[in-house]
């Protein structure tokens, strides 16, 4: 069967869509015939994309990835798709199936929706695609029936041994354009390769939608190795980055990834997410020894009151220690804040706008808080008449603008809140070390020089340089 897996633009290319490359690689051990049509690393004009679908024809069924803020795209390309190919099979999966399914199986026109991991799902899908009769015996689905009626099936139990899965079909992602959009700034090898290892996350944070549930699961320290090993001869890439939210959360995968890097010398700087729970000085040497050059930790507020609404499992000291624990070892952090949680007021903000000082962190800016549909958060802004659209309308808003001011969880007016939020700004700019400032100038824009140069090599410097003359001379004319 030939199946053409669509990924929706999105506004960052810094990581392909491996659950794609996971799917391909499946569907081709197994007979089948995918292709990948991904907007995000070639994005189209509505014209052009108007006559792609002309030739969708030679298709049996298309199977788009999508996330929550491609739930308007996801609307209007089924449709669009429909108009010329009424029969067409469309498949969703990604995260967006845990978060709205029934909602978009009514209000599109996907007919079908995959739950959670995707492998076996699909596979058994594309296998009985042409006898739509039997979708009730596959497990882990949403469908749509030829009255318009919704099925759910029953959940698909996780796939136990992910080492059993091929390697991502690597060649179908784009891979080269999204190594020039990788890890640019503050990541040393530049050369990138994305990986996943654990899926799941044990936790329950309010705001946050986890697509694979709380089971964790995970490779295999050597196997992983084996796939890093085989990306890096094809690509020739000299950085790792652990896509999966929860690196962190299985330790002794960790210490076993970090000590076969060093005894299989692979040579290779990598980065992955942390937990502020998750730290061990002894571990993080042996990392940062391996190659780990940054751990990514959420930390989302210096406020324990907020952190305890978000139902975090986490505390400040924790979030200080784990600062401490990991500078120590030598391994950089990036340290993501949210504004606006449920209960944020001058005294919260002003409590992380503290512990960004006194930790002397980079961070300048704060993320608002959006509810996510399929979080806790989402239905208690519902249930609390926060949200002031319909459900339609909301989905479509959240678009490609997860940095717009949305909905606000506080007890602020608008005005109060928006306010606050550029205040603490300016207070976390002006209290920035200046240390920081200089380092974060000149360290991005080297980081900047030598990717460029390990891209493309040293003469895109020479052409640099001799454009900037040339432009300087015109300039004087
Ligand atoms: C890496 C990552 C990113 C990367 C890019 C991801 C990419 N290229 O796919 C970056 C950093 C760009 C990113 C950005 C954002 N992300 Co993000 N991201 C992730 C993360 C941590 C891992 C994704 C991943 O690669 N997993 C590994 C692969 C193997 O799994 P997978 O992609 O899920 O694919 C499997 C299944 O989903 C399924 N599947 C996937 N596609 C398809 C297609 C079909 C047809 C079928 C049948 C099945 C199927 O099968 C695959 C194999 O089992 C997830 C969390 C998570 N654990 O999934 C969040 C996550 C997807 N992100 C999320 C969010 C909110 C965002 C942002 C909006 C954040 C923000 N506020 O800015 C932005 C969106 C920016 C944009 N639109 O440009 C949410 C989505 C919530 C939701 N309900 O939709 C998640 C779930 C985080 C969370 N825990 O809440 N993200
Ligand atoms: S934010 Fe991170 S720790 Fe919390 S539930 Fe989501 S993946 Fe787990």
């Amino acid at each position: 069967m030939k199946i053409l897996f669509v990924y929706p633009p999105a506004r960052d290319m810094s990581i392909p869509p491996l659950g794609i490359g996971y799917l391909c690689s499946v569907l081709r051990k197994n007979g089948h015939e995918p292709e990948v049509l991904d907007l995000t690393a070639n994005p189209l004009s509505e014209e052009e994309l108007s006559g792609l679908i002309d030739g969708f024809g030679k298709y049996d069924c298309i199977g788009i990835s999508a996330i929550i803020t491609a739930y308007n795209f996801v609307k209007s390309f089924s449709l669009k798709v429909k108009l010329k190919f009424h029969n067409m099979p469309i498949i969703v999966g990604n995260a967006i199936s845990n978060a709205c399914p029934e909602t978009l199986l009514k209000a599109s026109q996907v007919n079908i929706v995959v739950v959670d991991e995707g492998e076996l799902t699909l596979k058994e899908l594309m296998d009985n695609i042409k006898s739509p009769g039997n979708l009730s015996n596959i497990k882990g689905i949403l469908y749509k029936d030829k009255d318009g009626r919704i099925h759910k099936t029953e959940p698909r139990e996780r796939i136990k041994d992910l080492d059993s899965l091929p390697y991502p079909a690597w060649d179908l992602l784009n891979i080269p354009v999204y190594m020039k959009n990788s890890g640019l700034y503050l990541d040393k090898g530049i050369k990138t390769g994305w990986f996943s290892a654990v899926r799941g996350c044990p936790f329950s944070c309010g705001f946050c939608s986890r697509p694979f549930g709380q089971r964790i699961t995970c490779r295999s320290a050597n196997s992983l190795i084996n796939e890093i090993l085989e990306f890096k001869k094809i690509y020739g890439s000299s950085h790792v980055c652990m896509v999966d939210d929860e690196f962190m959360a299985n330790m002794s995968l960790a210490r076993d990834f970090a000590k076969s890097l060093l005894d299989r010398k692979v040579n290779i700087t990598w980065k992955a997410n942390g937990r502020v729970n998750f730290v061990d000085e002894g571990l993080f040497k042996l990392m940062k020894r391996s190659g780990c050059v940054t751990l990514a930790y959420g930390l989302e507020s210096g406020s324990q009151k907020i952190l305890d609404n978000m139902n975090k499992s986490a505390t400040v000291k924790q979030a200080r220690d784990a600062i401490k624990i990991t500078r120590r070892a030598g391994i950089n952090m990036s340290t993501p804040f949210m504004f606006g949680y449920i209960g944020e007021d001058e005294h919260t903000a002003n409590e992380t706008a503290d512990f960004i000082k006194e930790m002397k962190l980079e961070t300048t800016s704060l993320f608002f808080t959006t509810p996510y549909p399929g979080t806790s958060l989402y239905d208690w802004a519902k249930k609390n008449n926060r949200i002031k659209y319909d459900e339609d309308t909301y989905l479509s808003l959240l678009g490609n603008n997860a940095e717009k001011f949305l909905v606000n969880l506080t007890d602020m007016t608008d005005e109060e809140y928006l306010k606050l939020k550029s205040d603490v700004e300016k207070r976390m700019k002006r209290s920035l070390p200046f240390k920081i400032k200089v380092d974060k100038y000149f360290i991005k824009k080297i980081y900047y020089i030598k990717a460029r140069i390990s891209l493309y090599g040293f003469n895109w410097i020479i052409k640099k340089i001799i454009k900037k003359v040339r432009g300087f001379s015109k300039s004087r004319k």
